[in-house]
């Protein structure tokens, strides 16, 4: 078996079909190490899509529940609820809310129903500057704060991975990096992981591209090469 670090984003395309996508997870299964279930997957599917799909992708390590939360405390919580006893295992909320009334009681919620925390630091578009990135800073101490298990840090600006990667091993704290936009968004194959990411979050180039398991063994086959 290949070692890879894919997460595969399943998020719907077009008119495809759930079983279209099971069956498509089906091919590629052996090649990720896990999934990423968002907002579209679930308003389209719903919650029994979503079970569907764990129950294929079980044995992966990381199911995780994509709702980029930012709101208060309770709704973030009420938004997780109805799929605490689904399957997965990680869930994603934005860093930019902060802690009190917010992340500090999320991530207690997810600690009791043994969830990991994974926080957005950084976006994959060119917006991101606008905004997000010019706080980078903050939120990076946000993260130290709040010490979630893994944070978001985009493949297409693979400076803010090797500096969010740098700064926080110098104080110490180890999380993993997920790093989405390779392929459909121009990253390559394998450069997020150079940068100092653990994970590369990719979607379309592999879910939805003629042979998806040919493209999701070429990945791994260099993911294989860049971890120990
Ligand atoms: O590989 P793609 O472009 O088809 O899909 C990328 C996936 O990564 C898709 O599910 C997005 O929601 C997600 N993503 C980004 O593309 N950019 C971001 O900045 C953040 C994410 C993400 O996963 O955040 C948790």
């Amino acid at each position: 078996m290949v070692m890879s670090r894919i997460i595969l984003a399943i998020d719907p395309y077009k008119d495809v079909e759930i079983k279209e996508l099971i069956a498509r997870l089906t091919r590629v299964k052996s090649y990720i190490v896990g999934i990423k279930l968002g907002l579209p997957f679930i308003v389209r599917y719903g919650i029994m899509g979503v079970r569907s799909i764990i129950e294929e992708a079980c044995d992966l390590e990381h199911i995780i529940l994509d709702f980029k939360l930012a709101d208060i405390a309770p709704i973030m919580i009420s938004a997780i609820e109805p799929f605490i006893d689904v399957g997965i295992n990680e869930a994603i909320a934005h860093a930019f809310i902060g802690l009190k009334g917010g992340l500090q009681e999320l991530k207690e919620y997810l600690n009791k129903n043994n969830i990991r925390l994974i926080l957005v630091i950084s976006m994959s578009h060119p917006g991101s500057i606008d905004v997000i990135d010019h706080s980078l800073n903050e939120l990076i101490r946000v993260a130290e704060r709040v010490k979630p298990y893994g944070i978001v840090v985009p493949a297409t600006r693979p400076r803010i991975i090797r500096m969010v990667r740098e700064k926080l091993l110098s104080r110490g704290i180890f999380v993993k990096i997920y790093s989405p936009g390779i392929g459909a968004q121009g990253a390559e194959p394998g450069s997020a992981l150079r940068a100092g990411a653990d994970y590369e979050i990719i979607g379309r180039a592999i879910l939805f591209s003629h042979k998806p398991e040919e493209i999701a063994m070429r990945i791994a086959e260099i993911h294989e090469k860049l971890v120990d």
